[in-house]
C-alpha cells in the first residue's frame, strides 16, 4: 500500500522529493483520510484570521508589517570561509589559524541569542532563511554564525509550530561557508534537566551531522565534571568544541572572593585539559566590566594557550567598553548582534565594532555597508514581532544587581506578566538577587537561572520575605524546580549548596553529590523509536524525530498533533503566522522548493447561528472555502 502511494505521489513523480519527503509527507500513510498540505494551510490561515493566535492575544500589532527586502546577492557561489578550514583541516587547525589572525574575530548571534535576549526567542525560521545567502556572500569574513540551541529548540517547537532541525539544515545548505554555531547546556542539552548520557551523545552527533560546527558548552553551575560527556561527543564528532566558562558576580571586587580570577583561571586549566579547541567566556548577563575583561583575558592568554572568544551582553550599555579593554588585551573572537538585533539585553552592536576596529591593527575586515544591508533586512524583520518586544526602554545599571542573563530577561518579564506581576518587575529583580544569596551565590544560566527565577516569582506572588523561607518553622512549598536542584540533579555548584536551606527543602532526604549522569541507566533508543513509532501511527522515526522526542516528549508529541492539522506552517510569512490575512491579502507560501501556492483570502462571513464562519480563498486561482469554529 505505502509504497504504491510513494510511487504515485506527484511530488516523487516530479523528482523533487528529498530524503526528508517519506518523513514529511504524512498522506502517503494516510492516503484517503489526511487533507492535504495546502488544505491543511488554508485551515491554519482561517483559524488564525477568525481566532487570532493565541501568543499574539492583547499584545501590541505593528501597524503595517511588510515583507521584509532581501539585498541582492550574486548567483555565483560565495567565497571560502571558516567552514572550508574546518572541513578541509578539522577543528584544532581553525584554532590555530584563529591565533594567527591579528584581526578581531566576530561571530554574529543575532539568529540564536540576539532574538532569544530581545524578542522571547520567538524568531521564525523563515526569516533567518531568507538572508542567510547575503550572509555566505556579503559576510564571509565572519568567524561563525550562532544560530542554534540555548532556548531556540524548545521553542521551535513549543511555540512556533517548526522543527528546529529543518531550520538548521536549511541555514546550512544557504549559508555553506561560514561555520555555524551553537549552544550547548553540556549534560542538560538544549533543555532543563540533566540527561542520560547516551541521550546526550547521541544529540551532539545528529548536531554535528545535521549541520552545527562550533559547540558553545557551558554548564549552569560551571562544573566541569557535568560538561565532560558534551565536551567529548563534541571532540568524537570532530567539530569544534569551544568550551566555556560561565562569568558571574564581580571578579575585582574582594568583598565577594567566590569568582575571584584564580577561580576562573583553574577552571579554564580544566576545559583546556579537558581537550576543548577554543576557550569561551559566557558573560550571559553582561557583568564582565571592562577592568576585569582586561585583567581576565591578559591572565588567561598567558595561562592557557587557546583561543579566546568572548560572549557578552549590552545589558548594563557599557559592553563596547568591555569588548575594547578585551580587544586590546588580546581576546581573539567576540560575539556581537547585527545592529537591529542589538543592544539592551542582547550582544553589543556588530556595525559599531566593525567600525571602532576599523584602521587599527585589529580591524575585522568586515564590509561596512553588507553590514548596513542585513541589519536593514533585520529591522524590517524585528517590526514584525512587535508583540514580543520586552518594552525595555534604556540600557540599566540594575543588572549589577539582579545578575538576570540577558537571554532568560524577556521570558521571565513575560513570566511575571503572565502572573499579572510586571507591575512589580522591580521587585522581582531585587527578590532574584536576594534568591541567589540564599542559594549560596551561584552561577545563573539555564537551567540554574529559571530555578532563581521560578522561586523569586514565587516569593513575590505570595509575599514571602527571605528570612520566612529560610526559617525552619515555616512552611514552605518550594517549587520544584528548587526541590530539584537542591536534590543535585543539576550538579554541584563551588562550595556546595547552603546546608541549613538544602535541608529544609528536601525535608531529610539525602542530596546526590556524584553527577546526575552517573545514576542515570542508557536510554534504549531502539525501543524509544519503536514505541513513538507507534505512537505516531506507524510513522518512520528518523535520528532527528527521535533525537527531539527524547529532549522534550511533550513538546514534540503537541508539534506533532498540531502538524497534522495545520500542515507546514514554518512555510508561511511571519504576518500571516500571527495575524492570518484580511480580504484582499495575497500571499506566496512555497511549501516545497520551486511548488509555490499562491493564496488569497477573499472575505470572511458572519458567524452561523452554529457558531462557524466560513472564510473564502482563492488557492491558485481557484476557490476554496473552509469553515472554522469562532472560539473568540
Ligand atoms: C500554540 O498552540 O499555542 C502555538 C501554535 C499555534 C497553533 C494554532 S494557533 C490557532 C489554533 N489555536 C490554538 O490554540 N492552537 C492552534
Ligand atoms: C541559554 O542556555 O539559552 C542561554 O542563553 C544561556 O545564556
Ligand atoms: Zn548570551
Amino acid at each position: 500500500d505505502f509504497v504504491i502511494n510513494l510511487l504515485k505521489h506527484p511530488v516523487f513523480l516530479g523528482n523533487e522529493y528529498t530524503t526528508k519527503f517519506i518523513d514529511t509527507t504524512p498522506d502517503l500513510y494516510h492516503f484517503k483520510k489526511r487533507k492535504d498540505r495546502a488544505t491543511k494551510l488554508l485551515t491554519y490561515i482561517a483559524d488564525i484570521t477568525v481566532n487570532g493566535h493565541p501568543e499574539t492575544k492583547g499584545r501590541p500589532r505593528p501597524a503595517d508589517i511588510k515583507l521584509p527586502r532581501v539585498p541582492k546577492v550574486s548567483i555565483d557561489a560565495p567565497p571560502a570561509g571558516t567552514r572550508q578550514l574546518l572541513d578541509s583541516e578539522g577543528p584544532k587547525a581553525v584554532a590555530d589559524w584563529m591565533l594567527k589572525q591579528k584581526r578581531l574575530l566576530i561571530t554574529d548571534t543575532t539568529m540564536r541569542d540576539g532574538h532569544q535576549s530581545l524578542l522571547a526567542t520567538r524568531m521564525r525560521s523563515i526569516d533567518m532563511i531568507r538572508i542567510a545567502p547575503t550572509y555566505a556572500h556579503k559576510m564571509s569574513e565572519l568567524f561563525s554564525v550562532e544560530c542554534w540551541g540555548g532556548a531556540t529548540f524548545d521553542v521551535a517547537f513549543r511555540f512556533l509550530q517548526e522543527d528546529p532541525w529543518q531550520r538548521l539544515r536549511d541555514i546550512r545548505a544557504k549559508m555553506p561557508n561560514v561555520l555555524t554555531q551553537m549552544l550547548l547546556r553540556a549534560s542538560n542539552g538544549v533543555g532543563y534537566t540533566n540527561y542520560p548520557d547516551n541521550v546526550v551523545q547521541f544529540f551532539v552527533k545528529q548536531a554535528a551531522e545535521t549541520g552545527v560546527d562550533v559547540f558553545r558548552v557551558f554548564d549552569s553551575l560551571n562544573w566541569v565534571e557535568n560538561m565532560r560527556v558534551a565536551m567529548d561527543a563534541v571532540v568524537d564528532s570532530n567539530k569544534i568544541l569551544e568550551a566555556s566558562i560561565c562569568y558571574t558576580g564581580d571578579m575585582l571586587d574582594s568583598a565577594r572572593p567566590k569568582y575571584d580570577l584564580k577561580y576562573y583561571v583553574a577552571m579554564a586549566k580544566e576545559l583546556e585539559a579537558a581537550g576543548a579547541h577554543v576557550l569561551g567566556i559566557k558573560d550571559m548577563a553582561g557583568l564582565l566590566k571592562p577592568a576585569a575583561a582586561a585583567q581576565l583575558v591578559r591572565v588567561l592568554k598567558e595561562e592557557v594557550s587557546l583561543p579566546i572568544h568572548l560572549h557578552t551582553h549590552d545589558t548594563s550599555g557599557a559592553s563596547i567598553a568591555t569588548i575594547m579593554a578585551a580587544s586590546a588585551a588580546g581576546v581573539d573572537a567576540v560575539d556581537a548582534a547585527m545592529d537591529a538585533f542589538s543592544g539592551n539585553t542582547s550582544q553589543p552592536t556588530l556595525g559599531s565594532i566593525v567600525e571602532a576596529m576599523r584602521g587599527t591593527e585589529r580591524d575585522t575586515a568586515l564590509d561596512v555597508e553588507a553590514i548596513r544591508d542585513i541589519s536593514n533586512y533585520w529591522e524590517q524583520v524585528r517590526a514584525q514581532y512587535a508583540a514580543f518586544e520586552s518594552g525595555l526602554q534604556a540600557p540599566a545599571s540594575e543588572v549589577y544587581l539582579h545578575e538576570m542573563p540577558g537571554g532568560q530577561f524577556t521570558n521571565l518579564k513575560a513570566q511575571a506578566r503572565s502572573l499579572g506581576l510586571e507591575e512589580r518587575w522591580h521587585e522581582v529583580a531585587k527578590t532574584y538577587a536576594e534568591v541567589n544569596r540564599m542559594f549560596g551565590d551561584i552561577v545563573k544560566v539555564t537551567p540554574s537561572s529559571k530555578v532563581v527565577g521560578d522561586m523569586a516569582l514565587m516569593m513575590v506572588a505570595q509575599g514571602l520575605t527571605r528570612t520566612q523561607v529560610e526559617d525552619p518553622a515555616v512552611e514552605v512549598a518550594f517549587p520544584d524546580s528548587v526541590v530539584d536542584m537542591m536534590r543535585g540533579n543539576l550538579g554541584q555548584p563551588p562550595g556546595g549548596w547552603p546546608v541549613e536551606l538544602q535541608a529544609k527543602i528536601l525535608k531529610g532526604e539525602a542530596p546526590m553529590l556524584d553527577r546526575p549522569g552517573a545514576s542515570m541507566p542508557p536510554v534504549d533508543l531502539e525501543g524509544v523509536r519503536a514505541k513513538l513509532s507507534a505512537e505516531l501511527e506507524g510513522r518512520k522515526i528518523d535520528d532527528e524525530d527521535l533525537n527531539s522526542y527524547l529532549m522534550y516528549p511533550k513538546v514534540f508529541l503537541d508539534y506533532m498533533g498540531r502538524h497534522r492539522n495545520y500542515g507546514p506552517v514554518r512555510t508561511l510569512p511571519t504576518e500571516t503566522f500571527f495575524y492570518g490575512m484580511r480580504p484582499g491579502d495575497e500571499i506566496s507560501v512555497e511549501i516545497d522548493p520551486g511548488k509555490t501556492l499562491e493564496v488569497r483570502l477573499q472575505a470572511v462571513a458572519e458567524t452561523t447561528e452554529e457558531g462557524d464562519v466560513k472564510v473564502f480563498f482563492e488557492l491558485n486561482g481557484l476557490p476554496r472555502t473552509v469553515r472554522i469554529a469562532d472560539r473568540t
